[in-house]
Formats: C-alpha cells, sequence, structure tokens
C-alpha cells in the first residue's frame, strides 16, 4: 500500500527533475522534449501491456489508505479545511460549514488537540474531488446530551449503507468514537453531517481508502 504512494512521489519527483513532463508549457523543456515525452507516453498508455496489467487487477486499481487528516498539525486552527490536499496530490477533501479548531474538551480529539467542528443548525459535508473513495474511517464525538448524524453519500447524493451517530465519548480518543464507513464496492462522493441546534460536535483523523 505504502509502495503505492511512494511511486506516485516519485513519479512527481521525476517530473520535476525532467522539463519535459506532459502538463508543463512552461520551463525549458521546448518543442522537443514534449514533442518526445507526449509521443511514448500515448503509445505506452494505448499498449496491450498497460491495458492487461490494469484488466488483470481486482476491479482495476489497488486499495490505498490516504493520510489521515487530524487537523492538529496539517490544518491552520480556525480555519474552514477547504480544499485539503490529500494523497500526494492526487486530490482533494473539500469541507464545508466547519472549523478545524479545539474546545479544550479531550473527548472530543482522536489525536492532538484539534479537530473539525461542524456547525450547529445546519448541514455540513465532506466532499472529495479526484478520489475514488471507497471507505472512510473517523474519528465522531460530541459533548453534552445532543450529538450529530453522519451519512456516506454517492455522487447522485443517496446514501451508502447506515448513517452514524456521533457518540458521547468518555475519554480523549475513545475507541467508542471510532467509525468505519465501506461503501462495499461504491465511491463514496461525499460525508454529509447533520448538527442539530445546540449540539457540540467533532469529527478528527479522518482516513480515506481509495482506488489507484
Ligand atoms: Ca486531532
Amino acid at each position: 500500500m505504502r509502495a503505492s504512494i511512494h511511486s506516485i512521489v516519485l513519479a512527481l519527483t521525476a517530473c520535476l527533475f525532467l522539463t519535459g513532463c506532459p502538463s508543463g508549457d512552461g520551463g525549458g523543456g521546448d518543442a522537443t522534449m514534449n514533442e518526445n515525452g507526449g509521443d511514448i507516453q500515448n503509445d505506452n498508455d494505448n499498449g496491450d501491456a498497460m491495458n492487461e496489467n490494469e484488466n488483470e487487477g481486482d476491479g482495476g486499481g489497488t486499495e490505498t489508505v490516504l493520510d489521515t487528516i487530524n487537523f492538529d498539525s496539517d490544518v491552520n486552527v480556525g480555519e474552514d479545511p477547504t480544499s485539503f490536499a490529500i494523497g500526494a496530490g492526487v486530490g482533494s477533501v473539500d469541507f464545508s460549514n466547519g472549523v478545524a479548531g479545539t474546545l479544550a474538551i479531550p473527548p472530543l480529539y482522536g489525536s492532538g488537540a484539534n479537530s473539525w467542528l461542524p456547525n450547529a443548525g445546519v448541514t455540513s459535508t465532506i466532499a472529495f474531488t479526484d478520489l475514488d473513495v471507497r471507505s472512510i474511517s473517523f474519528y465522531f464525538a460530541h459533548d453534552g446530551d445532543t450529538g450529530a448524524t453522519l451519512s456516506a453519500l454517492d455522487a447522485e447524493g443517496a446514501q451508502i449503507g447506515d448513517s452514524v451517530e456521533s457518540v458521547a465519548a468518555a475519554a480523549f480518543n475513545d475507541p467508542a468514537a471510532s467509525f468505519t464507513i465501506d461503501g462495499g464496492g461504491t465511491p463514496i462522493a461525499s460525508v454529509s453531517i447533520e448538527t442539530p441546534d445546540g449540539a457540540v460536535v467533532a469529527l478528527d483523523d479522518l482516513s480515506l481508502t481509495v482506488v489507484e
């Protein structure tokens, strides 16, 4: 699994050192480099060997667990972390109607001192762009008596599997607040969180399993 991420990183790194990257018009590559790079690349993509390899896989890709978003070192406190790049830049996770931060209530964190706090009284969403997400894992807790409901949705907005209710976690990183939703083969396009008025809810340690 890690090998796959490393491959992407290596590919991107190699791209930085070569001026003939297919998408890079700028730089000193000029026509010769771009022509050569483009032709070879296209031949390989359309070749039989490439297609055979993909077809022999389990459904056209390898399942990979991407970086966990912990809202501590990766997202600035006070920010609505929109367009969080994930997986060596292969896609993004876009949050809306919430803020990364701390309330100094330990049970609201699966890691560190910060989590993502969906706004109360509205629907918050986490949308996945250019990511073929097959399952999600996360920490989902609330303080007090009122919790929130989280649902995974497909590209048409239809719910996948059962919704998850946040738990009144008893302590920091309470195992009872850790959840996984598996799409069962159906790509998860977004996550919807319904937070009632007055509820204090937190989501932390969001991890995605994607097909690459
Ligand atoms: Ca955290």
